[in-house]
């Protein structure tokens, strides 16, 4: 292991003035661990059997890769991390929470104004534990679905990228499971051991959300898991940013820094595989984006295809808003527990008493807008926020498109396309927007998610590219490489 590295610091990193990092603990922390024995003893109990999980649902074939990640040495946003060659199953898995916010109060619901919990709120607790077990459960579960494509890797790059995201939903897990250890007793223990023992896909056991339990089987997938439903991962841990709950507030805050990165992973990395395709048209003079059985021989994924992909992770990733009229978010919000995206800037009484809030839903086989109580509309709000928050990296890749000259234009399908939580699930509506009957959707649908002849076609793509500065030809490499590196430097020593 390299000597460049905190990693393996054996001291305290001071990172600013108010928080500590103590990496000479068995557990990296920032919480002063090490005064309450108690809860050091539970999380070091656990700790063997997470790294148990890790080697044997953690990335499939690297265990004893040298990876070029990052750690987090601090919760300063100018300084917080370090790279380093790291072994995964050796990687400093800590806790930290972002700096406390003296004199912070609920912003929202009908505790607003009072000071934020230390401590659980005992009316609350069973309400409060399921929104952080649902959150903590998403983290395991998304390793899990990621853990073959070290081996179809397009790069060394891509390959660091990956497990980069796949150590820091270590973490995420590592936050929560800290969060029910310190202040959930026995039940916290239990559960943080049931997070080790669900598995994603599994008939018996499986993982809490739907979108946790499908397959991420190629690179194309996992750009698109990572830009859509890592966006998902913003807005929730945005969300219980706001909460009342200040400890989960306070991890949650810092989790966010870290989610930045695997937004960045999915965005480049679909806007890469854009630019190897308007490359690779316009080097052959094909000027038709439809014209896919030529494109496809150029060896790089036709934009209607790309389509397709986007349309699938969109709306697995909608339902994971839950329903869109819901009494458990009025309850979580009204109880101070979940705000909204952004509550504190909002200009309304954070209470939502009065407030409606415009919802769609199918009524006698049409689309209406319905005026529904803001206070059970907390889920539709959300997921308008993320749908609005999708559309930018969109529109980027829309220019890449624009910028080489190809007439296509990627778009969000509606709101209702082929979901199966809420106002939606059971309805059979068109990326446009038409509700359509079971006929027509059986007719169509090959046209609007990845077809059985799509999916061969991506993975007659996946042919590992494992030496320093080569790509595979679906995908541009990177404009530059990760902490400054060249974009040729060997992230990953495979072993
Ligand atoms: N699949 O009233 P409802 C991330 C369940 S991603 C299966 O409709 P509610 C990440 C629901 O649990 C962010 N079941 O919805 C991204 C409930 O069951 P119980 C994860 C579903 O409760 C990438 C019942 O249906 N964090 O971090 O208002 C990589 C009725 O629920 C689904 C969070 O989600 C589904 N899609 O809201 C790594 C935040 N949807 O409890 C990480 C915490 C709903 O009656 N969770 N159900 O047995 C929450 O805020 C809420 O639990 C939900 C659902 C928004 C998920």
């Amino acid at each position: 292991m390299s000597t460049d590295t905190l990693v393996e610091t054996p001291e305290s990193v001071r990172s600013d003035a108010f928080v500590e990092v103590n990496y000479a603990d068995r557990i990296p922390n920032n919480v002063d661990l090490a005064s309450d024995r108690q809860l050091q003893r539970a999380l070091e109990a656990w700790q063997p059997n997470y790294v148990d999980w890790w080697k044997e649902m953690g990335p499939e074939g690297f265990q004893d890769a040298d990876v070029y990640l990052r750690t987090a040495v601090g919760v300063d946003p100018a300084g917080w991390a370090k790279f380093g060659y790291v072994k995964m199953p050796e990687y400093r898995w800590g806790i930290l929470l972002a700096p406390k916010v003296e004199g912070r109060t609920i912003p929202c619901g009908r505790h607003k104004g009072e000071p934020a919990w230390q401590e659980v709120p005992g009316e609350y607790r069973s309400l409060l534990r399921r929104l952080i077990v649902v959150q903590a459960d998403t983290e395991p579960a998304s390793v899990e679905q990621q853990r073959w494509l070290g081996a179809t890797a397009p790069s060394l790059y891509d390959m660091r990228n990956l497990f980069q995201v796949n150590v820091e939903e270590g973490r995420h897990l590592w936050a929560m499971v800290y969060l029910l250890v310190k202040h959930f007793g026995r039940d916290g223990r239990e559960e943080a051991q049931a997070l080790l023992e669900r598995r994603s896909g599994q008939q018996d056991n499986p993982r809490i959300l739907g979108a946790f339990n499908e397959k991420t089987p190629d690179w194309l997938s996992f750009f698109m898991f990572t830009y859509f439903t890592d966006r998902d991962g913003k807005m929730q841990l945005a969300a219980l940013a706001e909460s009342g709950f200040d400890p989960l507030s306070r991890s949650c805050r810092f989790m966010l820094t870290e989610e930045a990165h695997h937004l960045f992973v999915g965005e480049t990395g679909v806007g890469r595989t854009i630019e190897a395709t308007c490359a690779a048209m316009n080097k052959a003079g094909i000027t038709d984006p439809y014209d896919t059985a030529a494109i496809r021989k150029l060896g790089v994924v036709d934009l209607p295809l790309l389509q397709r992909k986007a349309n699938f992770h969109m709306s697995v990733t909608r339902d994971l808003f839950g329903s869109e009229i819901s009494s458990n978010a009025a309850e979580a919000f009204s109880a101070g527990l979940k705000g909204r995206f952004n509550e504190a800037q909002l200009s309304d009484d954070h209470q939502l008493h009065d407030a409606t809030y415009p919802v769609m839903r199918v009524v006698d086989g049409a689309i209406v807008t319905e005026q529904v109580p803001a206070l059970r509309a907390i889920n539709s709000r959300l997921l308008d926020d993320y749908i609005a928050d999708c559309q930018g990296g969109i529109e980027r890749w829309n220019k890449i498109i624009e910028k080489a000259g190809i007439d296509f234009r990627l778009t969000q399908p509606h709101k209702g396309f082929n979901r199966r939580i809420g106002e939606f699930a059971g309805q059979h509506i068109s990326p446009a927007g038409e509700v359509i009957g079971a006929e027509m959707w059986a007719a169509q649908q090959d046209e609007w998610l990845p077809n059985a002849q799509d999916l061969r076609f991506i993975a007659s793509l996946m042919q590992p590219c494992h030496q320093p500065g080569e790509y595979a030809s679906w995908i541009a490499p990177p404009r530059l490489g990760i902490n400054k590196q060249p974009v040729d430097y060997e992230y990953v020593k495979i072993a």
